[in-house]
């Protein structure tokens, strides 16, 4: 920060244990409060630990509700997350009370198109499996008809959300020689399009999906997206994978089809609730699952945490934020 020197550095309080790099960032220039990492902040606790605070670092994990942003101090002023998600603000309510809100697009997207494509992977050529299989020493030998998975190539793959991590997962899928189809609150240009077949429904997206990957941000509007009715349109033995958010899921849906055989396989790295998931998951065998790592690379983490305190330097230096969401 250009603060001249003895002037006050601005307060904030960071929520939680952030990479060392990204720590050492705001301690050097930022009057930090550092939250114990053991214990999670929220509702009037949150409130609390930002008493006295200009600002506040934080992620996921803590949510800003309507209440809790109603009972911020007045001194807060600007709030940073660590996640290009911001599902856990209430933006309306920041907007309403003056609250900046800064978010962490762009440097994230590899890192979380690599983790679909190890999700379509990994359920679709049944990686559970055959990983327990080797661990728990049930592996007798090669046979020509054993641990048979769903063919990539030449597939259709439906993506849900042709933001920049939608468009990631698409340019990898192409190396798989895959079909991409998808559905986008508008239509991209053709250069972004590259080729791609868009769907102005999100129901005739499904209906040529034979892979599926979640990519869209959750809203009030898309909660519970994929349902029985929206499961059923979907080709027989679709592979289903989700990097987005939990909620765009109805579990007992699509875990009934899992069952059935009428969804092949799915792919979860984001849950409803999570880390409390569905617990009849774990049970399915035709689920490959990770918690939550589509951005866990030391690289990405890093610079999450970099831009999120760009989006503090810049408010505190009277400019717009860099990625400001509200
Ligand atoms: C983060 C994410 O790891 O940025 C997001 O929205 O979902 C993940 O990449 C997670 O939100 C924790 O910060």
């Amino acid at each position: 920060m250009n603060d001249p020197q003895n002037a006050r550095k601005p307060k904030i309080l960071v929520t939680r244990r952030f990479p060392d790099a990204v720590m050492a960032r705001a301690a050097r220039d930022y009057d930090a409060t550092f939250h114990d990492d053991s214990t999670l902040l929220s509702g009037d606790a949150l409130v609390r630990a930002c008493e006295g605070q200009d600002g506040l670092f934080f992620s996921p994990t803590e949510k800003l509700t309507a209440e809790v942003i109603a009972g911020l101090p007045e001194s807060v002023k600007v709030a940073a997350t660590f996640s290009v998600g911001v599902d856990h603000v209430d933006l309306e309510a920041a907007r309403a009370r003056g609250l900046k809100v800064g978010n962490t697009p762009d440097v994230l997207t590899d890192a979380t198109a690599d983790i679909a494509l190890l999700l379509m992977l990994g359920a679709a050529r049944r990686a559970y499996e055959g990983e327990r299989m080797v661990r728990e020493e049930r592996w007798y030998g090669w046979s020509p008809t054993e641990m048979l998975g769903i063919h990539m190539s030449g597939k259709r793959l439906g993506i849900l959300g042709m933001g920049r991590i939608g468009q990631a997962v698409a340019r990898r899928a192409r190396g798989f020689d895959m079909e991409i189809h998808y559905h986008n609150r508008s239509r991209l240009s053709p250069d972004l399009e590259a080729g791609a077949t868009y769907h102005e429904s999100p129901d005739d997206l499904l209906k040529v999906s034979q892979f599926l990957s979640i990519n869209a941000p959750a809203t009030k509007e898309n909660h519970h997206f994929l349902n029985a009715e929206r499961i059923a349109l979907l080709p027989e033995r679709a592979v289903v994978v989700n990097t987005a958010r939990g909620t765009l899921v109805k579990d007992e849906d699509l875990i009934a089809a899992l069952r059935s055989g009428r969804i092949a396989a799915a792919g979860l790295d984001v849950f409803e609730g999570e880390p409390k998931i569905n617990p009849v998951y774990k049970d399915l065998s035709n689920c490959f699952l990770l918690p939550h790592m589509g951005s866990a690379t030391e690289e990405t983490r890093d610079a999450m945490g970099f831009k999120a305190l760009d989006n503090l330097d810049a408010f505190f230096a009277g400019k717009p934020l860099p990625a400001e969401v509200a």
